[in-house]
């Protein structure tokens, strides 16, 4: 069992729609499938649109709802509750804070040029932390954009987060990547590829790989809403379906895609609702909610591991930051959309929930902060002393032979490491 998993039966309310069509679906003689219409098409004005806000017999409305289990009073819906221990859930609020932690000092090191890229979660670390919880360690977890928390959740070092920020010598990928590009073989956290959704049909790929091996592993595959839009998705998706491949597609739908919003990326009510047209099922949960991130989770990896196939899991949220610290994003969209968000944060819901539950309070945030501050400080401080890796590593690992013409051009290049010499032009750009 996972550090986050337990045995415990799916929720109803989340798969019980999708087993009842797949009932239907699989009865329905071959001879009796449906024909092109002849006639008349139907009438598809508003008037004739069917009304899903109405709960089909599994109680879940047509466009699958949101999923929440804590109430606005602060509570967690018992009906509905994971059930985390004190100490589970303790643990993964700070990872929470501790991702926010991060994206604050390292935004500033970004704006005094101390590291050159960043790509923010702020709003997002519901999502990230309580979905990465939900599998083991020798899971496969394929992150999109914003799950660097995943890694430090799973076991990667701070230290590991700040060389690659860094691509200096403490870096294992020795700056070969862009930053926040993390890798982490202990916990198979494979690096992200920059194209958007790719990582649909890699996890898929993963996934049906160890189905072929009969391992038991099962794979945690990120999206973004952007990524829905790529053709990449629908190979991943028909391929996750007909397979019934051990995924776990996780799309975090944070309302935009650098500047375009989630609107203009599909006409369909909830992301969550294309599933059903793969043939998976599909879940739209409260992305901002902790708890519900953890229950849906568990559910859809607890189907994988039992071989039931994937599920597809729309977690409703809100990118609070700009797309990466090169983007400014009051150029394109409303304010207001973000101080309406700023009120459903993830961290300051869970913050009432768990002082609701008396396990938490000023002092222990104070010292966790404290703790946490003082632990990136002194890893920037020991990254900053460790300098840029050696200038051979610069092919390390790319080539089994490394063809001459790249040696010739790393001779060339050597006096510029080694000397300071520049290049006449326009560089840097
Ligand atoms: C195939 C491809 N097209 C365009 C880009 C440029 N790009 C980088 S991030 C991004 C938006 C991604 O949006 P989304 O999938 O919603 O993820 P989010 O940034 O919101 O986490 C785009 C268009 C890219 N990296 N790859
Ligand atoms: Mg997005």
């Amino acid at each position: 069992m996972g550090e986050g998993a337990s045995a415990e039966e799916p929720t109803p309310f989340l798969f019980a729609g999708v087993e009842k069509e797949r009932v239907e679906e699989e009865s329905r003689p071959v001879d009796d499938a449906p024909s092109v219409p002849t006639e008349e098409p139907a009438d598809v004005s508003d008037d004739a649109a069917p009304d899903d806000t109405v709960p089909d017999d599994a109680g879940v409305p047509a466009d699958l709802g949101l999923f929440r289990v804590l109430r606005d009073d602060d509570t967690a819906d018992p009906t509905v509750d994971p059930g985390l221990s004190d100490e589970d859930v303790i643990r993964l609020f700070e990872q929470m804070l501790l991702v926010r932690t991060l994206d604050e000092r390292c935004l500033k090191l970004q704006r005094q040029g101390r590291i050159a890229f960043y790509g923010m979660a702020k709003g997002q670390e519901a999502a990230t932390v309580g979905s990465a919880w939900c599998i083991r360690k020798n899971d496969w977890l394929f992150p999109a954009l914003r799950e660097g928390g995943a890694a430090l959740l799973r076991g990667m070092p701070v230290s590991r987060y700040i060389a690659q920020l860094m691509g200096n010598s403490l870096d294992e990928q020795k700056g070969h990547q862009q930053p926040m590009h993390f890798s982490f073989r202990a916990a198979n956290h494979v690096s992200l590829s920059s194209p958007i959704a790719t990582q649909v049909p890699q996890a898929v790929g993963a996934a049906r790989a160890a189905q072929i091996r009969g391992d038991d592993e099962i794979v945690l595959g990120y999206l973004g809403d952007g990524a829905t839009s790529e053709h990449d998705f629908h190979v991943g998706m028909t391929f996750a379906a007909v397979w019934k491949c051990p995924v776990v597609l996780f799309c975090q739908n944070n309302g935009w895609a650098i500047s375009v919003p989630v609107s203009a990326q599909t006409a369909s009510k909830t992301i969550a609702v294309k599933a059903r047209g793969y043939g998976m099922p599909g879940v739209r949960i409260d992305g901002n909610d902790l708890l519900a991130v953890v229950a849906a989770t568990r559910d859809a990896v607890e189907r994988a591991r039992r071989g039931e196939g994937p599920t597809f899991i729309e977690a409703v949220t809100y990118r609070r930051m700009g797309h990466s610290s090169s983007d400014d994003p009051t150029i394109y969209r409303d304010e207001a959309e973000v101080a309406e968000w700023e009120a459903k944060d993830p961290i300051d819901r869970m913050r009432r929930y768990l002082e609701k539950r008396g396990i938490w309070d000023e002092a222990k945030e104070t010292e966790c902060l404290a703790r946490q501050n003082e632990l990136v400080s002194q890893e920037i401080q020991e990254a900053e002393k460790a300098g840029p890796p050696a200038f051979e590593s610069m092919i390390a690992d790319v080539y089994a032979v490394t063809p001459d013409l790249v040696t010739e051009q790393l001779d060339d290049a050597r006096p510029f490491f080694e000397e300071g010499k520049t290049a006449e032009g326009a560089f840097p750009l």
